[in-house]
């Protein structure tokens, strides 16, 4: 018998086949360079409690998700110390909004491996078994063996959430899908700097039938795997 999210614009998955065995979870740069204060985003002089409206749903779902033994993958963002894997273009952008990445900052270096702010906050911390992923880009599988694990545990679902839903959570989900990858993204286990930006991102992967997937918030998909 087949198991489906109640989700949009069709229900999840397309084929009904939604087991721990070929279902991931990927919570995406839940760090404080995102949604802590003194982080990156912060000294940027966005609004963190958009991007922090996440960490109680997330909580609650890793909590099912880890009792009926799915699999769990956590993402950071973030560049060797010395910088050699840092597109000289992407320091420059943000060095014209205040937050250059490399730059000392309150939580040290922004978006430096190793660094307070580039750690995984501590309400959200992986379990030690946990899949890890340090990303030199905002997609996860860009430069990564996100991929080859995922194939070896024959994953076909991903259900994609953390920060930000327009940027590193969406050129994941667009890599993802690519890929072959059926992914789910729950609303509100994402979020944005902007708030238009957070809903036309959600708008877009509804498109031309489910463009890149489907979208649901967490309590149809915790009711979904748990019936
Ligand atoms: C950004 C991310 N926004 N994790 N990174 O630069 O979305």
């Amino acid at each position: 018998m087949g198991r489906t999210v109640k989700s949009e614009p069709y229900s999840y998955p397309y084929n009904g086949d939604l087991r721990p065995e070929n279902t991931a979870l990927v919570v995406i740069d839940m760090q404080t360079d995102f949604c802590g204060r003194g982080g990156y985003v912060d000294a940027m002089g966005y609004d963190l409690s958009l991007t922090r409206a996440p960490i109680e749903p997330l909580q609650e779902l890793l909590a099912v998700m880890r009792r009926l033994g799915y699999s769990i993958l956590h993402t950071r963002e973030g560049h060797r110390p010395d910088l050699s894997d840092l597109p000289e273009n992407k320091q420059w952008r943000s060095r014209q909004i205040g937050a250059g990445i490399g730059d000392p900052g309150p939580c040290g270096r922004i978006l430096v491996r190793g660094e307070p702010g580039w750690e995984i906050i501590p309400e959200l911390a992986p379990l030690p078994g946990e899949t890890v992923i340090d990303k030199p880009g905002k997609g996860a599988f860009y430069a990564t063996d996100l991929d080859l694990l995922l194939r070896r545990r024959q994953i076909q679902n991903l259900v994609l959430t953390g920060i930000t839903t327009d940027v590193c959570v969406h050129t994941t989900m667009r890599e993802a899908n690519d890929r072959g990858y059926e992914c789910l993204v729950l609303s509100d286990c994402t979020g944005a700097t902007d708030s238009g930006n957070y809903q036309a991102a959600l708008k877009m992967i509804t498109m031309q039938g489910g463009v890149f997937g489907a979208i649901a918030d967490s309590a149809d998909f915790i009711q979904a795997i748990q019936d």
